[in-house]
């Protein structure tokens, strides 16, 4: 039986030991006598047909993406991914984020031709038919946008959904080509120390991506999650570039170039790239520091009868695999090490859970990720400081939802 005798640990955390033991203990279900356990409804007559493409359930509806979508450039904004209603480490292909620049183009794979040109032995091109013959590779990764959680920047705690917040971010299994077998195949030239990749939409999206990492892991993705592309991830083809931020993993991907030196695009230069306090532009910033955030409670929940609960939330680097993520239920007092959902993979999303027990008091959460190469999350209050009041892009400083005594939970700079 988990008592309040066991929960020792700052402010009702509770050590993995009782999470895993503790199922006895938890006192969540409804007596049988006052539930009934009357033949259900479904039973009695046969239920509905098949379907073509399943849906899920009508009684899911809530579990969408919110939307900011830019009035004066049409096709331009985000959707963020429900962080806070989905489970495990996967997103639904409906739910991945999205961000465009100019819109979804409408592509017909029939139509579609991928270049590579520039400093290569002999350009080349494929059809999408081609580029089916390939090896493929399959990976989890998640990709996540530089300019996700970047309300996180403003001088006041904004209150929206865990997901409306930090949810441009998501992770899927990627399916595709190794992007080194055409390289390899066009024949580099010596200088070709960068990889520039176009988008074939409205945004004129083009980017630069060091040759080094082109060669070492970036694939060129034709499925998600067992399936083609969705048309907002790219359909039919985009660049994956594992654990580097979302701006480099170019969709609708139709033009690659060798280059000796970067485009110094406007993706690269003036968006994308920050202003530091020093005066110098934190530039080229493409891999994902380590990050996570509590998805349950979160904002917008609330605590409805005191007891036990279960913490759980997402962490991820692009630097490695997460090695520990740390639970703290007094502002960061102290922590207690999470439990991590296996298998931990490198560049992907790690669920982290620890159980709780609320007994009607005030609490400050906060999630602490580290790597395996050590890397960690900061203070808010200290990333600020190194970056100064400019910053726009690639915020991975502690998240701190406070729960009140009334169960209610919300987001406070604490
Ligand atoms: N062609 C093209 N590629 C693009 C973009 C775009 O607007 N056009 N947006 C980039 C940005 S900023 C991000 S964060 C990711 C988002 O990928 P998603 O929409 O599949 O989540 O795609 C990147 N690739
Ligand atoms: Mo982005």
């Amino acid at each position: 039986m988990l008592s309040l005798m066991t929960a020792r640990d700052g402010n009702g955390l509770l050590s993995r030991r009782h999470f895993v033991a503790g199922g006895a203990g938890l006192l969540v279900a409804t007596p049988a006598a006052l539930a009934g356990l009357d033949l259900p409804p479904g039973m009695t007559r046969p239920g509905g047909g098949f379907g073509v493409y399943g849906q899920p359930s009508p009684h899911e509806k809530h579990t969408a993406r919110a939307i900011a979508a830019n009035r004066d450039l049409p096709g331009n904004g985000v959707s963020w991914t429900p962080l806070q209603d989905l489970e495990g480490i996967i997103t639904p292909s409906g739910l991945h984020f999205e961000r465009h620049h100019g819109g979804v183009p409408a592509i017909d794979p029939a139509q579609h031709r991928l270049g590579l040109h520039g400093r290569v032995g002999k350009p080349l091109t494929w059809t999408v038919a081609e580029l089916l013959r390939y090896p493929r590779v399959t990976r989890q990764l998640f990709i996540e946008c530089g300019g996700n959680s970047n309300s996180l920047w403003n001088a006041e705690p904004r209150q929206t959904s865990a997901g409306a917040m930090h949810g441009l971010a998501s992770c899927s299994e990627w399916t595709g080509v190794p992007l080194r077998l055409l390289l390899e195949e066009a024949g580099a030239e010596k200088g070709a120390t960068w990889l520039i990749a176009e988008g074939a939409d409205a945004g004129g999206l083009h980017l630069s991506i060091p040759m080094k990492k082109a060669m070492d892991d970036c694939m060129l993705a034709l499925w998600q999650n067992g399936e083609r592309l969705r048309p907002e991830q790219g359909y039919p083809m985009r660049l994956v570039v594992p654990g580097w931020e979302g701006v480099t993993h170019v969709k609708w991907l139709h033009r690659l170039e060798l280059a000796s030196e970067p485009a110094m695009s406007r993706f690269e230069t003036g968006r994308y790239t920050d202003l530091l306090p020093s005066g110098k532009a934190r530039q080229f910033s493409f891999v994902i520091e380590p990050k996570s955030v509590i998805t349950s409670p979160s904002p917008g929940q609330l605590l409805r009868d005191k007891g036990v609960y279960q913490i759980s939330g997402l962490a991820w680097s692009g630097r490695g695999a997460v090695k520990k993520v740390e639970v703290s239920a007094d502002g960061g007092k102290t922590w207690v090490q999470a439990a991590l959902d296996g298998p931990v993979q490198r560049q992907c999303f790690t669920r982290f859970r620890i159980a709780w027990q609320w007994r009607g008091q005030a609490a400050l959460l906060k999630s602490r990720v580290t790597d395996d190469t050590g890397a960690s999350q900061p203070e808010r209050s200290a990333l600020v400081a190194e970056r100064g009041r400019h910053g726009e892009f690639q915020f991975n400083g502690i998240v701190c939802w406070a729960v009140d005594e009334d169960g209610e939970v919300s987001h406070v700079y604490a």
